[in-house]
């Protein structure tokens, strides 16, 4: 067996997405996303997924570089040559990013969202030479199906721009009976038990109203609501007080550490993030101020599946509980989420995931969910097969693009409809 890596491959894609609303914008008509291919002496092939701006593939494609000739089990030594690649300045503002919601932008996080790419490919290409799976790879795994929760949206019925082609069939969700109802299709389609709501689109009375409106059609089943911290504090204790109880958890009600704790100390609901805990850096402040209860980790920016085990370490000795963030995503990423997701233990509550809304996928075979759970793939590696075929058009559609689209940006995406949006100033109410 030859573990030494032969050869990258990067294949930049643009991903169908409907116009799914949060409180930046709305998602753009097409995603960018990158593959990752690794290739060894004796010709094993593993693949990874990451976000696909040209910020992330300019990282990558020196990475790429530099990974040729090395082994694909040195997995230590992957973010210390990431280390090497300097990152563009201009391109991390330090601030909360544009159009992900995904916590601060630093060189840093950016440098681990690539290197989460490239390990899970290795770890594939490891799987696939040692006739393991990953979670092997990674330990074991401690259950053999991962929950994941529907992940509701406010949604319009089509871009304004009238692409893509591929215009989804689930119509618009505007308003509780909407959001219900979209509830309702994801469960016959997918068996989930357990609801997320992306806030932060409408007036907290609005979607305070949706969220009743669940707790009445799905009595009993665990709930979310995440505004992405577009609410005050006071707004937040508001929202906590009136569906608290309904609620599973609150997820990013307020933007920032302080403010979290602030709410945290006036309520008993949980607070959970993926906006305030996005770095190891960030937890000792967030843990030590009891500002969350839960960590909603991505094994994208957390730097990989071993970051994510470390992170599940972390929030298991403070206490706090740890479950799974999802940004939109194909297949690949969804397979390496359920291998982690099914090594940590203590992994109480349903996972998020982007996927079934998702119609294309760069996989010979989509992954179902059962019962709103995936089973744990125990075959080689991901124990997914990339397919050319279809991961070609998606390549060609991201080459044919003028460049608008290879940047995700929910304000500019939602600017053809209102020319005169600005991404909201927080807190918005
Ligand atoms: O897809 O619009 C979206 C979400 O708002 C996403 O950008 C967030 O990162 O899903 C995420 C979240 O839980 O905050
Ligand atoms: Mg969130």
């Amino acid at each position: 067996m030859n573990l030494t890596v032969t050869d990258v491959r990067l294949t930049p894609i643009l991903v169908a997405d409907p116009p799914l609303l949060n409180t930046q914008g709305v998602h753009q008509p097409y995603t960018p996303r990158l593959i990752i291919e690794v290739v060894t002496a004796d010709g094993t092939t593993g693949v990874g997924e990451t976000y696909g701006d040209t910020k992330y593939l300019e990282l990558a494609r020196p990475l790429a570089e530099r990974l040729t000739g090395r082994r694909v089990d040195d997995l230590n030594g992957l973010s210390a040559l990431a280390d090497e690649v300097a990152v563009d300045d201009s391109r991390v503002s330090g601030q909360v990013d544009v159009g992900g919601l995904r916590g601060v932008q630093t060189a840093d996080k950016l440098r681990l969202s690539v290197v989460s790419g490239f390990e899970v490919a290795c770890l594939d290409a490891l799987g696939k030479c040692l006739g393991l799976p990953v979670h092997a790879l990674l330990g074991g795994k401690v259950r053999d199906s991962v929950e994941y929760s529907a992940y509701l949206f406010y949604k319009w019925a089509g871009h304004p721009e009238g692409v893509p082609a591929e215009q989804d069939d689930w119509g618009a969700a505007l308003d509780p009976a909407g959001i219900v109802e979209q509830a309702r299709r994801l469960t016959e389609r997918h068996g989930f038990t357990s609801f997320k709501l992306k806030g932060g689109v409408f007036p907290p009375d609005q979607e305070i109203a949706a969220v009743r409106a669940l707790a009445a059609a799905f009595p009993g089943h665990p709930l979310r609501l995440d505004p992405n911290g577009a609410w005050s504090v006071a707004t937040s204790l508001k929202v906590a007080e009136e569906i608290g109880d309904l609620l599973e958890y609150l997820e990013d009600p307020a933007l920032g550490t302080p403010a979290m704790a602030e709410v945290a100390a006036a309520t008993d609901v949980p607070l959970a993030t993926n906006m305030c805990v996005t770095t190891f850096a960030e937890i000792r402040e967030a843990f030590t101020r009891g500002a969350v209860q839960v960590v909603l980790s991505d094994h994208h920016y957390w730097g990989g599946l071993r970051s994510t085990q470390q992170l599940a370490a972390v929030c298991r000795t403070f206490g706090v509980g740890v479950s799974m963030h999802s940004n939109t995503h194909l297949g690949i990423s969804l397979a390496a989420m359920t291998h982690v997701a099914a090594t940590v233990p203590g992994l109480h509550h349903a996972c998020d995931s982007h996927y079934p809304w998702q119609s294309e996928d760069v996989l010979t075979e989509r992954l179902t969910f059962t019962g709103g759970r995936i089973t744990v793939p125990d075959g080689p590696g991901l124990g997914v097969e990339l397919d050319r075929d279809r991961l070609r058009p998606l390549h060609r559609r991201w080459l044919d693009d003028d460049g608008r689209l290879r940047e995700r940006d929910d304000a500019a995406a939602m600017r053809v409809a209102e020319p005169g949006w600005r991404t909201p100033a927080v807190p918005r109410w």
